[in-house]
Parts: structure tokens; sequence; C-alpha cells
């Protein structure tokens, strides 16, 4: 039995930051970072039977097109990720009544609709990625046993490549759902590999009035592929996501409008728009299957 101070449920029995009961979710879910983020979503869809909000964490679920869909914010970071993808994964797959872990289990599917700056002249602002992998330099995943799902080719290239300072703990390498991909892929998407900061100023090499440990690690990083795929953008949360659905089963891929431009310095003139084409282009996919 998982004791009460380890999975904390609110009064009502629901789980303790996402305040969600198993039946307010559907199996195909959308992660935003922005909690404004949630109904420029929902708009589109023909019902909304469902909706929550504790802190950053804003849940709705409807149905679009005949499909049951969740939108969710999960804030910034993946220290939220731990926190949203754990909740989640317990809602399905923990009787929260015995706390026993259940035997048959559950898959979820996560996408993630984000913003993020692309690393490349080539990857301009307005444009969409998809990212192939998740390559973590934040360490929140470092805390679980991660060995079957991540990807230590790739880490050690990477490591080496770099000159990566170890005391800042070890970059983790997760792939995306190849079933996700299938569905999402077109000729419309950047692929590549999207890197997970654990911060937006320092971890992502911005310089305001403090020093940073690498000031080369972004041009580093430009220039970095393994068996052809580069590192595209760079943004807080797709490794996360990747790392834990990953571990816990669940299928996850993760889609970045790109509003920045770290190689030109270049900024979207109208960043709502973009990622509102990348809303459009997802929801139409996942109705289509
Ligand atoms: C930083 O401004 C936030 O924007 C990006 C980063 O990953 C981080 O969460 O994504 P979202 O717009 O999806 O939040």
């Amino acid at each position: 039995m998982i004791q009460s101070s380890e999975l904390i449920l609110n009064p009502d029995g629901s789980v303790y930051h996402l305040n969600l009961k198993p039946e307010n979710i559907a199996h195909d879910i959308i992660f935003v970072g922005d909690q404004n983020r949630v109904e420029k979503i929902t708009q589109f869809f023909d019902s909304v039977e469902f909706s929550t909000q504790k802190r950053e964490f804003k849940t709705q679920t409807g149905m679009f097109k005949g499909k049951r869909i969740t939108v969710m914010s999960t804030g910034i970071g993946p220290d939220n990720i731990d926190i949203v993808v754990s909740e989640l994964d317990a809602l399905v797959n923990i009787n929260l009544e015995t706390r026993q872990p259940k035997k048959e289990l559950t898959s979820l599917n996560i996408i993630r609709i984000g913003t993020s700056g692309s690393l490349h002249a080539d990857i301009p602002v307005d444009s969409f990625v998809m990212s192939k992998f998740g390559l973590g330099l934040d360490n929140m995943l470092r805390s679980y046993l991660i060995d079957e799902v991540s990807n230590e080719k790739i880490e050690d290239a990477f490591v080496s490549h770099t000159n990566w300072d170890i005391r800042k703990g070890k970059p983790y390498v997760i792939a995306c759902s190849e079933k996700l991909e299938k569905v999402i892929e077109s000729d419309k998407m950047h692929k590549g590999i999207t890197a997970t900061a654990g911060g937006f100023y320092g971890p992502q090499g911005r310089v305001l009035r403090l020093n940073i440990q690498d000031e080369k690690l972004n041009s580093k990083m430009d220039n970095f592929t393994f068996e052809n795929n580069r590192i595209t953008n760079l943004e807080m949360e797709t490794a996360a996501i990747y790392g834990l659905s990953a571990l816990l089963g669940h299928h996850a891929l993760s889609l970045n409008a790109i509003i920045a431009n770290r190689a030109s310095g270049t900024f979207s003139a109208d960043p709502y728009k973009a990622v509102d084409a990348l809303i459009a282009y997802t929801l139409d996919k996942l109705a289509a299957n």
C-alpha cells in the first residue's frame, strides 16, 4: 500500500496538485506550458465536460471531432513535469482507494504543444519542430533508475563533444514514441534532438549579469550530431516528459512552435499566431487517427 504521505490525495479524493480524479481525464492528453493556452485549444472542441485549475495546472476535458481529449497546462520546467506525469500515471495506474498499483496498466498518449528557441538559422521562427529525442540537461530524471530507457551512446557522445562538466550531472537522452511520431509527422515538421534545460537564463546560455559555466555551450550544441540527428532547439520540458513517460509505459511526443532563433538573434513577430498554427495542425492530425 502506498502511504498517504507518498501519494497525497485531496479531501475529495483527487490527486494533490492536479486536482483530478480518474474519470476527469481522457487517454489522449495534450500538454501546454501556459495555462492560458488550454482554452486556445479547447475553443475548437465540440464540447467541454470538465474544467479545473490548481496553481499553474489547468485541465479541461472534452470532445473534438469524436475524440475525447484532455488539455492541461504543466507550467514551466522539468520539476513540474515530475508532478504532472507522476500524478497522471497515478490516476490511471494506481487504485486510489486501495492505494495499490493496478495489475493491468493503461498507456496514455501525451503530446506537448510548446514554444521553443531554434539553434539553427535554417529552422526559422514560426516553423515547427518535432522532437525525435529529448536531451535532458536538467538532472530531474536522474533521480529514477533510467538505464532501460536512456540512450547512453548519444549521452556519451554529447558529453565528449561539449566537454561537459560532469559536476552539472550527466545529460540523459530519451526517444519519442514512434507510434505518435507516425500519427503527427509530415514534411511540415523539422525533426531532431530537443535539449531540455532546467532554467531559462544561465542554463540556456543567456547572460544578463552573471557569468555562466560554459559560454560556448550553445555553439557546441549547434554543431553536435549523432547519426544524422542534430540538436534542433532548446526548451524546458521535452526530455523530462519523454523520460517519465518511457519509464511509466506512456507514449509521448513533443512539438514546438519556434518563436525565437538563437542563431540569428530573431524573435517571432507574432508568436501567438505560430502557436495557433501548431494547435490547428496537431488537432487535425489527432482527429484523423
Ligand atoms: C519559457 O518561457 C517556457 O516557454 C517554453 C519553455 O519550455 C518554458 O516552459 O515552453 P512553453 O511555452 O510550452 O511553456
